[in-house]
């Protein structure tokens, strides 16, 4: 039981440091009411005509979902004329999205996926929005790529927004991992996961077995290790993979554990991207004591070349993360 009530906003205002003037902080409140705002529209995606194919084809290649539609739109409805942002970047567009000339322009961009796990919409799996902040590289010019394309390590802020039983939002800005529940009778985002670390021993390994066939022989042979098939250290984990990578990070950051998405034959980069969702939750992971690989080096440490560029991950308690490194080394 939590004993202070503490709204997100009062949170971040105590978070932030002395010498903020404001802009950092009304950029996480902004965030914090865009999540109001979908979570408003995703609980009651049963209730009107919002499911459903939206008809347009985003730059993934897929069907976008209405919800998906709705959700870019609001973050950058919301966030472009704040004068807290000199660029965001959405999965949903396949450019940078500049501020427009006639709004003040911030020092910070914002990169995100509106609505990951989309295609759980429809048969109400939790599904989650991913987002990250850095600060504009020049100060002086209007938001370039260049502001967009930085290494995960760079981040000054990441967090994720959990739409399911309820909606959580979970952030950090440097300062540890904080989780909060939204109420929906007073509309308040509030203090219910503070310092959330990973715990020891971890309890689950989460990924889609049904693609064991197009693995290298190192990552099947971590799989079987993770089953406590061979030597003595094997772990005893269950296996929980519910194809929402919000609601699986979520999951095993509160009960240890570790996700991977890994290289496949015909997909030398997997699935997840770097920009808007790996390179956030490895942020976040590394706060809460955890480690997050490319199955070679640390997401955190890839410079993104490309806004959509894919990357092999493997994320959540250390020692479950070097030991595929160790199996993947063997290839
Ligand atoms: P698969 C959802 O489309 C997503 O990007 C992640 O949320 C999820 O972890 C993954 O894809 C599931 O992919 O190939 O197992 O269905």
């Amino acid at each position: 039981m939590m004993e202070k009530i503490q709204t997100i906003e009062r949170f971040i205002f105590d978070q932030q440091p002395e010498t903020a003037h404001g802009e950092f902080t009304n950029l996480l409140y902004d965030i914090a009411l865009v999540a109001k705002l979908i979570a408003h529209k995703t609980n009651r995606a049963g209730l009107v005509d919002i499911l459903g194919r939206a008809g347009a084809v985003n730059i993934q290649g897929e069907i976008q979902q209405k919800l998906d539609v709705f959700a870019d739109e609001m973050i950058v409805r919301i966030c472009d004329h704040s004068g807290r942002l000199c660029v965001m970047a959405s999965e949903e567009r396949e450019e940078i999205i500049p501020i427009p000339a006639k709004y003040k322009k911030g020092s910070y961009v914002l990169v995100f996926d509106p609505l990951d796990g989309s295609s759980n919409i429809d048969v109400n799996v939790s599904i989650g929005t991913i987002f990250g902040i850095y600060r504009c590289t020049d100060w002086d010019l209007r938001g370039r790529l260049e502001d967009v394309l930085q290494p995960p390590r760079d981040l000054v802020a990441a967090g994720y927004i959990l739409f399911g039983a309820s909606t959580l939002m979970v952030y950090s800005t440097g300062q540890g991992v904080h989780g909060f529940t939204l109420d929906l009778e007073l509309g308040e985002f509030l203090l219910s996961h503070q310092d959330m670390c990973l715990p020891e021993p971890p309890a689950f390994y989460s990924t889609n077995h049904a693609y064991f066939q197009r693995w290298s022989p190192g990552v099947q042979n971590y799989t079987r290790w993770l089953q406590g098939q061979g030597d003595m250290d094997a772990p005893t984990l269950s296996s929980r993979y519910i194809g929402s990578l919000v609601a699986d990070f979520h999951r095993n950051l509160l009960r240890g554990g570790v996700f991977y998405y890994p290289a496949e034959h015909d997909k030398p980069n997997g699935k997840i991207r770097l920009l808007y969702e790996a390179g956030p939750l490895a942020f976040l992971i590394h706060q809460a004591g955890g480690y997050a690989s490319d199955g070679f080096r640390s997401i955190l440490d890839i410079v993104p070349t490309d806004l959509h560029q894919r990357v092999p991950l493997f994320i959540g308690n250390e020692s479950l993360v070097r030991k595929a490194e160790s199996f993947i080394r063997q290839d």
